[in-house]
């Protein structure tokens, strides 16, 4: 059937009444934002002809794997998305340069110890991991150092689980993640025991939905970083390895040009030196972190 049946009086009354159009209560952006939500899985639904079984299949996935949206997001490229999106609006607002965004991912927990100085990311024992040190400038526009900027920076070990989410249980709340408190150079630097790549859990909703589109849910080791400084815009990005095999193969789609650095491997030790230039905020909400539901724990002093 040609998805213009999704088209006839009777499908439409349908949306208008099930999105509430009619009723004077309720959200106007919602509704008008659910009338097409809706609309466009109608039209998925006759386009290719779905069958009622496989429907069903559908809601029983979405509700089985809800706890694993977080990964089911990046993984089917919707988080990119809304980055290149926000690009593209930045791009019309005459708003470019600077360390491009890139996705946060789902496992960022706020409350990190507040530290100065070269960082220690990692309290846990990684037994044979190698040590990573990564340093460099935060600067602005103009190529100012930053002031009063603050790194919150954090990855996993070298298992590729990370602290809060672990479920070996084998990590305290904040092992390799860190706010660092800049001073008046704008420069940061830490060391840690070196992150290996993630990988979905086994068996779990995302990786069952990788595995049918033929697909990995791998990810390259990488390092998470917001970065915010009042007057500045907080940026939310991450570096990815560019040795690593899955460098340009993220299943999350987070590796961008410019945010690939190849460490300078030493031994045990690998290098990194990377800077970060921020853009100028616009007014007080530019300057701000999304208002995305983040992990929280509870603030424990720096060992
Ligand atoms: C990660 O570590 C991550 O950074 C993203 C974006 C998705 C899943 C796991
Ligand atoms: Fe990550």
């Amino acid at each position: 059937m040609d998805t213009s049946f999704v088209k006839s009086p009777e499908v439409q009354k349908l949306l208008d009444r099930a999105a509430g159009i009619e009723e004077s209560g309720g959200n106007p952006r919602l509704k008008a934002i659910m009338r097409d939500l809706i609309e466009s899985a109608m039209t998925v639904i006759v386009k290719h002809d779905v069958s009622e079984s496989e429907f069903w299949l559908a809601v029983k996935y979405l509700a089985e794997g809800s706890g694993e949206l977080g990964l089911i997001v990046p993984g089917i490229g919707l988080e990119h998305f809304i980055d290149l999106f926000l690009d593209a609006k930045d791009a019309q607002a005459g708003r470019v340069g600077g360390t491009p965004r890139t996705i946060e991912g789902p496992l960022y927990v706020a409350g990190a110890p507040l530290v100065e100085g070269d960082a220690a990311l990692t309290v846990d024992p990684d037994e044979g991991a190698h040590t990573l040190y990564m340093s460099g400038a935060v600067t602005g526009p103009d190529g100012e150092p930053v002031e009063n900027a603050i790194v919150h920076v954090w990855h996993a070990n070298s298992q590729g689980w990370y602290s809060h989410f672990d479920p070996t249980g084998e990590q305290t709340p904040f092992n390799n993640r860190r706010r660092i408190k800049l001073g008046k150079d704008g420069r940061y630097a830490f060391h840690s025991k070196q992150p290996s790549g993630y990988s979905v859990p086994p068996g779990g909703a995302t990786d069952q939905l990788m595995q049918a589109l033929g697909r990995h849910g791998n990810r390259p080791a990488h390092v998470h970083f917001f970065i915010e400084a009042p007057g500045y815009r907080t940026l939310t990005t991450q570096i990815n390895f560019g040795d690593d095999p899955f460098a340009a193969d993220d299943f999350a789609f987070g590796t961008r040009e410019g945010l690939l650095p190849v460490p300078n491997r030493q031994g045990d030790a690998a290098y990194i030196a990377f800077d970060f230039q921020l853009q100028r905020a616009s007014d007080a909400e530019d300057e701000g972190f999304s208002a995305r539901a983040r992990a929280a724990a509870e603030p424990v002093d720096a060992a």
